[in-house]
């Protein structure tokens, strides 16, 4: 069973679904009042965007009036290819901070991680256009992303593998197949990291460790408030959107605050019982540091 109603904390069943698939899908653990707080700041990027525009000549009004799943693709409709495929440093606003740092979602990473947990330096918001080759992720592992690197004593050679994460992904408007939900494969978070190549614009898994396993894939179809638990060893892609409004969406990933994240820049802390000092501790301080 992946779905699960809403947790106070990860319950057995939760845990187990999440060892032995990869993933769990927890029903309507976000208020209205984060996601609207989250879809405000969208707005507000894309307010930045339409303002460029207009002050270029390129489009005649700011679009105001469309619904928020449609408002970024009329802006961008007739030049697609210049369109972002994602935000990222831009996501250090006032309205973020409820969601990455949401109590009953740090719980969950608490209960999975332990008492140390920082928000890793990798979050993401995706703004999913029809018909948009770069904002279609392929078939990939998180792992495949991050080189391997040593430990904090420098005595043993990590791996994403290691790294004692789990990713968090949420839809700001309903995630269903037309409009470029996620996939999964259940269980292939057990096979270590694979060999993936670099294509366009992401990594893809090679095709003989995919094909053989494409039958098992499973839609993640969710709305506003779900959250997805995976690991960072699981198979997962976007599938393409072919409706006319655009996928909104959130991931994010927490990690044992006491590993290396094996990048140049090492997040905030979220839980701690060793620095709670160090904890990001409200909307400001998180509107005033960066992704570092
Ligand atoms: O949102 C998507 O379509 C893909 C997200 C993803 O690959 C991730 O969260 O790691």
């Amino acid at each position: 069973m992946y779905f699960m109603s809403r947790p106070a904390t990860l319950t057995r069943e939760h845990r187990e679904c999440f060892e032995a698939q990869g993933f769990v899908i927890l029903r309507n653990v976000l208020g209205e009042e984060t996601l609207e707080g989250v879809r405000r700041e969208m707005n507000w990027i894309v307010n930045m965007h339409a303002g460029e525009f207009i002050e270029a000549g390129r489009i005649p009004n700011p679009c105001y009036d469309e619904p928020f799943d449609r408002r970024f693709l009329r802006l961008y409709e007739s030049c697609l290819d210049q369109a972002p495929n994602s935000f990222r440093t831009e996501l250090h606003l006032p309205g973020l901070f409820p969601l990455f740092f949401h109590p009953a979602v740090l719980d969950l990473a608490e209960s999975i991680l332990g008492p140390e947990v920082r928000l890793y330096p990798n979050y993401t918001a995706r703004p999913k256009l029809p018909r948009h080759e770069p904002t279609l992720v392929l078939w990939h592992q998180d792992a495949g992303y991050t080189d391997a690197g040593m430990d904090p004593a420098g005595e043993e050679r990590l791996t994403a593998a290691d790294l004692r994460m789990v990713n968090v992904w949420s839809p700001l408007v309903p995630a269903r197949p037309e409009n470029g939900c996620m996939q999964f494969i259940p269980g292939t978070h057990r096979l270590g990291v694979v060999d993936h190549v670099n294509r366009e614009f992401y990594l893809e898994i090679v095709d003989r460790e995919i094909e053989p396993r494409l039958d098992e894939a499973v839609d993640v179809v969710c709305d506003p408030g779900d959250v997805v638990l995976f690991s960072n060893m699981l198979f997962h892609c976007g599938r393409p959107n072919v409706s006319d409004t655009v996928r909104w969406s959130l991931d994010w990933r927490y990690q044992d605050a006491t590993q290396p994240t094996l990048r140049p820049v090492n997040g905030h802390l979220a839980r701690s019982r060793a620095h709670p000092e160090r904890v990001v501790r409200d909307p400001e301080q998180w509107s005033q540091l960066m992704m570092s």
